[in-house]
């Protein structure tokens, strides 16, 4: 999984990143947008500690998330050709969104006010796609007289599926909020549009409204009841300078300022629920790991995570929840239980699931 930070110049945004990734990438430049800046985020999990612990796994992999750090311009335009360039390649958008006061950091709109940021990135977004329809409309029209009669009519039946995808986004029902039909589906074509990506806000508040953390979410997540949409509130600086803490450290600092749950979880959670993501465990001696998944997918296309020749060769999943596994505490009691199943390609692989897949290739 791959999502693209946005937002306006020094909304936080490279130091979310940093704190996300562990990353080192410079902060606090106010000159000429620099180059994206890409790292990975670990997933934590407990499963994947204790389970490593049990196995005696040589190695412990958790699930990853790739973040890009994308400037915009200096002027605050996020979607300059480069950045839409990065943002074709992403799963979801990260818009960060500045709350935090302090004078000797400028804002291109003048004053905090974080909820305005929010609406106009989302109308921004919009606008962006409303643009992109306008332009295919003109371009089909301008070009219909050369057409042969066959080809017009199909040319005249794109226009009006443009149109009525027009209308909606007008008011304001972006591509992810929606379902095409098959002939709106033919007149979009393999278009990208910012609008089908998930959006996902983090709102980077100064220290003294850590204690608001939970009440400010609440608030955001009426301000945003889409399905694929949500916020998550994190403090920028406070979470790049715990990164290079020693655990106790972080934990004592972190109750000292009722800073509740790392910013990293909060986001990596806001992730998965948004885009409607799982984690699958693997097991051994060589490695115990946690994979990526859509929700609903199929244990073949699961297995595909790990490697194209493991979906190829499928023959069936060895299944068992983690919390059966856990009180089992082997897999030959698991067995003798009959709690260890056999599962087929109708099988939806579940958030928890600890699977074997069996191949043959
Ligand atoms: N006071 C305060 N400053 C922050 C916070 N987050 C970022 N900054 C500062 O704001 C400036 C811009 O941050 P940066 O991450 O470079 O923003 P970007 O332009 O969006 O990548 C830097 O000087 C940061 O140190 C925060 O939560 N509180
Ligand atoms: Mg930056």
């Amino acid at each position: 999984m791959k999502i693209g930070i946005i937002g306006l110049p020094s909304s936080g945004k490279t130091t979310i990143f940093n704190a996300l990734t562990r990353g080192k990438a410079e902060t606090g430049g106010f000159g000429a947008p620099r180059s994206a800046n890409v790292g990975v985020a670990h997933v934590p999990d407990d499963r994947v500690d204790i389970l490593t612990d049990i196995f005696k796994s040589k190695k412990k992999i958790y699930a990853e998330v790739t973040y890009v750090d994308i400037p915009g311009s200096s002027s605050g335009d996020m979607f300059t050709g480069e950045a839409i360039t990065h943002l074709q390649k992403v799963d979801a958008i990260l818009h960060v969104a500045r709350a935090f006061e302090d004078a000797s950091v400028p804002h291109t709109e003048g004053a905090i006010d974080y909820k305005r940021d929010i609406e106009k990135a989302a109308f921004d977004i919009l606008f962006a796609d409303i643009a992109l329809i306008e332009n295919r409309i003109e371009r089909i029209g301008a070009n219909l007289k050369a057409l042969k009669a066959s080809e017009r009519d199909e040319a005249v039946k794109n226009i009006e599926s443009l149109k009525q995808i027009q209308v909606d986004l007008e008011n304001g029902i972006a591509f992810r909020d929606r379902t095409l039909n098959p002939s709106q589906k033919r007149a979009i074509s393999d278009t990208f549009t910012l609008s089908s990506l998930p959006l996902l806000f983090a709102v980077n508040i100064g220290e003294s409204d850590i204690v608001s953390t939970d009440s400010m979410e609440q608030e955001l997540d009426e301000l945003l009841p889409g399905k694929y949409t949500g916020a998550a509130v994190i403090c920028g600086s406070l979470e790049a300078e715990l990164v290079d803490m020693p655990l106790e450290e972080e934990i004592e600092m972190r109750s000292g300022l009722n800073a509740g749950e790392s910013g990293l979880w909060r986001m990596i959670k806001l992730s998965y629920r948004v885009l409607g993501l799982s984690s699958f465990l693997t097991v051994g001696e060589d490695e115990t790991r946690a994979w990526t998944i859509i929700n609903g997918t199929l244990a073949p296309k699961a297995a595909g995570v790990i490697h194209s020749d493991i979906e190829r060769g499928f023959i069936r999943a060895e299944t068992i929840t983690y919390e059966d596994f856990m009180d089992c505490g082997t897999m030959t009691e698991a067995r003798n239980r009959g709690l260890l199943r056999q599962e087929g390609r109708e099988y939806v692989v579940q958030d928890g699931d600890i699977v074997n897949f069996l191949f043959s290739v």
